[in-house]
């Protein structure tokens, strides 16, 4: 049964020589030494939350496996070892010589090393002490707690994540902003609402017991390249990989790992996909109702588990037998027999895990689409047993820790109830803004100051335009990274912008810890920075965190200035965080630990009464707009496709590394990635250069690529696309519909 497709990538299988070349040219470069430094410091990977080193050290993952660390390790490490930007760059370089900078352009300048702030009414960055950083911060959160907001991207650590919610909350403000908001909002909201933990209840180990991995809307070959060690492991032990994505992802039908380096020798790399199945996107709901309806009309649901383990398991049921056929396969665009045959191996595995990234989460009904997946995990009885289950595939390196520490706008009762003991008051209990909430609220003015931990909020957001505007509202934006970035240039305050370097994970004067999306928390050890005073004044994020509460609170109701030694942030966290005992010893004993009550191994889940509650999801109405809708008449050559929008495999989130993606064969940043046949339909032909246009703006002289992805379909790179549209926001978690923009691809009359 199995199905192998066909792409027209230059590479036919992903990983490979294009992986290993980077390794060879970053190692053997001059800053090889550096960089197999930093590979070997005891510190987590940078990169994605897959998660790779700590104690053990840098190329080991928590089961013990060597040679884990993959080239966007080596990529993030690469991009923080450039030297620092020179003194003068910033006095030579006006605001609008700044903003002409691509996002790549703007990494490659170099690392941030000193404190700048933009005023209003001036044209240049200028370079300013941190005393004058601390003063203006004093001022600037000495205001109303509705009016401060924070935003925070998940490459910081846990006690810097720790630090950042309990100032905000000691300020009396929610506004907790997370990238997470964008990203997996919809995995935490959903499978909180399921199994009463919002996380992947699968550790690394039990995914080593599974025979059948049923992998959703994740590039994994690109993002968290380590995981297809996993899927070639258990292809060859004779398990199935059913791929659902409209996009065929070429390192998900052959990958060449490293990790098996005589394979990928002898036979060009290992075959992952099983089954691949491409559904309209947004139709995931669709499929996995049809799946629920196909397993039961072939008897293979488990309905002594879901009496004992699930509530309203029965109306689940009830809806999946009675939406049509017609209806399912109308939505989602697969046939029957395609849904039955894939029920089957569902059914007649011994072991389901079920994981998921972006093409599930990215929807306006992303929850939703989480309901459906966790639903047909239940009715298989794939949801508390080793080596099954339900597995979100998280993004950055430590945005699960963010959420963990408290960084959300949905805090969990039994944190909101430790946090007031410690802060000796009642949390404030009015609702705080998550991303897309924060942008509106800022358009409103309704916001003075922001304060960013890392990330990139301008670049992020769909409709760059109006993230602009939001931005522009705010009198006071402290943007804390390590590098510059589109954000930095583009999202001005309306009074003052700052730019605040600090030490990245590996630089940090003191240990820190990060949490992987495998409920993993890892310990970083200290390191030291290459860029080094006179030039640099860098500090930690820690510091400058509680440094600026210190000001405002001094010793109340904590010692803000003792939890600079990041042993006593962990021994509040300890306290007050669920399932984090462990951290209170970890400086004594370097125990890495599992994250209590999170790793689900009998069908006894955290929920009130133990059992998983079921939630019917109804199937999308999905549908496109006209071409006039975009002012593109009927007789114009055009299409309206439906556009995904993500990530290239040269790029990390709103940085770029490379301009081409050698694997989907789009040799840079400007194209569009279109079926063939669409290309034909539109009376177009592959390279040419056409206009694209979304519902808030256009992209011109962008180049046509064919490749392997559904009709009526086309994926773009972000950020650069997030200029196109305003999308979509599923209500349920906030999150925007990168996943499904309606676009017009069009040539102006010649
Ligand atoms: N190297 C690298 N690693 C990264 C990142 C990075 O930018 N670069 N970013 C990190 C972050 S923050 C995140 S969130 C993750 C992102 O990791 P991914 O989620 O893997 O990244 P995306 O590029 O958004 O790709 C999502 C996949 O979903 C598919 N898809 C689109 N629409 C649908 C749909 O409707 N249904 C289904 N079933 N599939 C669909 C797309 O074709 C694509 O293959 O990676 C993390 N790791
Ligand atoms: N169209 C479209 N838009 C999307 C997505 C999509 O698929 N399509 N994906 C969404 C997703 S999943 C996400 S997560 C967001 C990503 O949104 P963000 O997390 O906001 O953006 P990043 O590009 O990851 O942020 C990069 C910056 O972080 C800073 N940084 C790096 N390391 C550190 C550190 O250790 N400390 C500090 N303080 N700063 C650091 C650097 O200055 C760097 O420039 O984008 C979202 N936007
Ligand atoms: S898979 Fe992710 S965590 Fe592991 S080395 Fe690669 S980027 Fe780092
Ligand atoms: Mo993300």
């Amino acid at each position: 049964m199995d199905n192998f497709p066909q792409t027209n990538s230059s590479y036919p299988v992903g990983g490979g020589l294009p992986v290993i070349q980077y390794w060879a040219e970053k190692t053997l470069s001059p800053q090889g030494l550096q960089l197999w430094q930093t590979l070997n410091h005891k510190s987590a990977c940078l990169s994605c939350a897959w998660g790779t080193g700590g104690q053990k050290g840098g190329f080991v993952n928590e089961a013990g496996e060597y040679l884990q660390r993959c080239a966007k390790s080596v990529e993030a490490i690469a991009a923080e070892l450039q030297p620092g930007i020179k003194q003068d760059f910033f006095s030579e370089n006006s605001i609008s010589e700044l903003q002409k900078l691509t996002s790549q352009e703007c990494d490659r300048l170099g690392r941030l090393s000193y404190p700048l702030i933009l005023r209003s009414g001036s044209s240049y960055y200028q370079r300013i002490s941190w005393e004058e950083v601390y003063d203006i911060a004093t001022q600037a959160f000495n205001l109303p707690p509705a009016r401060i907001a924070s935003y925070s991207s998940g490459r910081s650590s846990n006690e810097a994540a720790y630090l950042l919610q309990l100032f905000v909350r000691s300020l009396g403000s929610n506004n907790l902003a997370d990238c997470s908001d964008l990203c997996h909002a919809p995995s935490t909201v959903g499978l909180k609402k399921v199994f009463g933990s919002g996380t992947s209840m699968v550790s690394l180990e039990s995914l080593e017991h599974s025979d059948c991995i049923v992998l959703i809307g994740s590039n994994a070959p690109a993002n968290h390249p380590r995981l297809m060690n996993e899927l070639i492991k258990l292809r060859e032990r004779s398990g199935k990989i059913i791929i659902i994505n409209p996009q065929i992802e070429i390192g998900l039908v052959k990958f060449a790992s490293p990790a098996f380096p005589i394979k990928s020798l002898l036979t060009g790399g290992s075959d992952i996909s099983s089954l691949y199945l491409q559904p309209t996107p947004g139709s995931d709901v669709a499929l996995f109702v049809g799946l629920q309806k196909s397993l039961i009309e072939q008897n293979l649901i488990k309905t002594e588990y879901l009496k004992s383990y699930a509530h309203d398991w029965q109306k689940v049921l009830d809806y999946a037998n009675n939406t049509s056929w017609d209806d399912i396969t109308k939505t989602c665009g697969l046939s029957q027999e395609e849904i039955t045959a894939t029920a089957y191996i569902i059914g007649k595995s011994a072991r389901v895990v079920f994981a998921w990234a972006m093409g599930i989460t990215q929807h306006a009904n992303g929850v939703d689409n989480v309901f459906s997946i966790a639903n047909t995990a239940l009715i298989t009885g794939n949801a508390g047993k080793i080596g099954a289950g339900t597995m979100p595939i998280r993004g950055h390196s430590n945005v699960q820790g963010f959420g963990s520490m408290g960084v959300t706008t949905n805090l969990r009762e039994e944190i909101k109830q430790a946090l007031s003991e410690l802060l000796g008051k009642p949390l404030n209990e009015t609702p705080g803004y998550h991303t897309r909430d924060l942008i509106t609220a800022a358009e409103l003015g309704k916001i003075d100051t922001l304060f960013c931990l890392g990330g990139n909020l301008y670049a992020a957001n769909p409709d760059l335009q109006q993230a602009k505007q939001a931005l522009s509202q705010i009198e006071t934006i402290f943007y804390v990274s390590t590098k510059p970035n589109l954000g930095h240039f583009h999202g001005l305050a309306k009074k003052q912008t700052l730019i605040l370097p600090v030490f990245n994970r590996f630089e940090n004067p003191h240990k820190t810890t990060t949490e992987s999306g495998n409920n993993f928390v890892r310990l970083n050890n200290e390191g030291k920075s290459h860029l080094q005073p006179p030039d640099a004044d860098l500090i930690s994020e820690i510091e400058l965190i509680t440094e600026i509460a210190h000001r405002l609170h001094g010793k109340i109701p904590i010692d803000w200035r003792k939890l600079q030694d990041t042993v006593y942030v962990r021994k509040l966290i300890a306290k007050t965080i669920p399932g984090y005992k462990k951290i209170g010893t970890i400086d004594q004993e370097k125990q890495e630990f599992i994250i209590e009550g999170r790793i689900v191994d009998e069908p006894k889940f955290p929920t009130s009464d133990g059992k998983a509650q079921m939630f019917v999801t109804p199937l999308p109405q999905l549908s496109l707009p006209s071409k006039e809708t975009f002012g593109v008449t009927q007789n114009q050559p055009g299409i309206v496709l439906i556009l995904g929008t993500g990530r290239s495999y040269g790029q990390h989130n709103t940085v770029v590394y490379r301009n081409e993606d050698k694997y989907r064969g789009m040799p840079h940043r400007h194209c569009i990635l279109m079926n063939s046949l669409d290309v034909k339909k539109a009376g177009f032909h592959e390279h040419q250069r056409i206009k694209v246009k979304g519902d808030r703006g256009e992209l011109d002289n962008i180049e046509i690529i064919c490749g392997a992805i559904l009709e009526g379909v086309a994926f773009m790179f972000y950020p650069e696309a997030n200029i196109l549209f305003q999308a979509k926001i599923d209500p349920q978690s906030g999150t925007p519909a990168y996943k499904r923009v309606p676009i017009c691809v069009y040539r102006s009359p010649l």
